[in-house]
């Protein structure tokens, strides 16, 4: 199957205000440094680079009311889903370069929107360590980067699921989770209750990334747009150290790569989030260029001899 592949468009969203760490707000530099934009163009994309997006700083203050720097999450995300659904609106395939992972919200929110628009069904992965399940109640640390997906599903507070209107953005069926190895005690309940799928790394383990993609991606077709979430620490921390919260027992490069294969021959990826890149805790900006590979792999780049 040959066509004419989407132009792309990358937004810097420079901030960790939804983090535990400080770092993450200097992911698009990194990327930036490691050459995303040259790899892609490298596969043949038209890719424009929309700089870097503004918003508050990161006040490094405590929790209030169960939620950290919430009117900051606020303003970042409403940036991020102006300038996503900017790009959506124009054709453009965009990408999101984190910044940390409260910008999923920001981001999915302005994917659901366009696909409730153009009549589109949504498959959301979120490749992650973490289940980013959590509420204001349950909580252990009041970051909002362990947030997101309780908030696109209409759990949280309304400045936040009503970033793009009506709440929810999407429903708990449109979401696979990949990877997941570090559940809270309250998340663990709030997905066996509300029967968010997870394919977690027991279950990598158990059946293989190969079966687990394709249970992943059942049921995506030409009317799907598929938004690809990926926090950089859903690779195992020996070949991805540069992120905020390490959690060992990851998927490995191979399995990590595979994923992504299928997940660009699917052909159907809409929309990426790349979140969670910590240059500060890298060596030599290593963890940037494998997240550069894996993405290249999104966009077809294979390891099919005879591709
Ligand atoms: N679940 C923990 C830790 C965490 C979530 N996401 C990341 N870390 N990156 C929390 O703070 O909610
Ligand atoms: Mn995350
Ligand atoms: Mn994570």
């Amino acid at each position: 199957m040959t066509r004419t592949a989407t132009p792309v468009s990358l937004i810097g969203a420079p901030t960790d205000v939804g983090a535990g760490a400080r770092g993450a707000r200097l992911g698009p530099e990194a990327l930036r440094i490691a050459g995303l934009t040259e790899a892609l163009r490298g596969l043949g994309l038209d890719v424009a680079d929309r700089g870097n997006l503004d918003g508050p700083p990161n006040p490094w203050s405590a929790p209030v009311g169960g939620y950290r720097h919430l009117d900051e999450v606020v303003a970042w995300n409403r940036n991020v889903m102006d300038a996503v659904a900017a790009e959506l609106r124009e054709e453009r395939m965009p990408i999101l370069l984190g910044g940390d992972h409260c910008l999923g919200l920001g981001s999915i929110t302005a994917v659901a929107r366009h696909c409730r628009e153009r009549r589109k069904k949504l498959r959301v992965l979120w490749l992650d360590a973490h289940a980013d399940f959590n509420t204001h109640e349950i909580t252990p640390t009041g970051n909002l980067h362990g947030m997101p997906v309780a908030c696109l599903i209409g759990m949280g507070p309304p400045c936040l699921t009503r970033l793009g209107g009506e709440a929810p953005a999407m429903q708990v069926g449109e979401m696979r989770q990949i990877g997941t190895r570090s559940v809270d005690p309250g998340e663990r309940q709030l997905i066996k209750q509300l029967g968010l799928p997870v394919y977690d790394m027991r279950r990598i383990g158990d059946i293989g990334i190969k079966r687990v993609m394709e249970e992943a991606l059942d049921g995506v077709d030409a009317d799907t747009h598929l938004h690809v979430s990926f926090d950089v620490d859903f690779l195992d921390p020996s070949i991805a150290p540069g992120v905020g919260t390490v959690v060992a027992g990851g998927p490995n490069y191979r399995e990590a790569q595979l994923a992504m294969e299928m997940i660009a021959e699917s052909g159907c990826m809409g929309s990426l989030d790349i979140v969670e890149l910590n240059p500060i805790l890298d060596r030599d900006n290593h963890t940037a260029l494998v997240a550069i590979d894996l993405v290249e792999s999104l966009f077809g780049k294979s390891t099919l001899v005879r591709a």
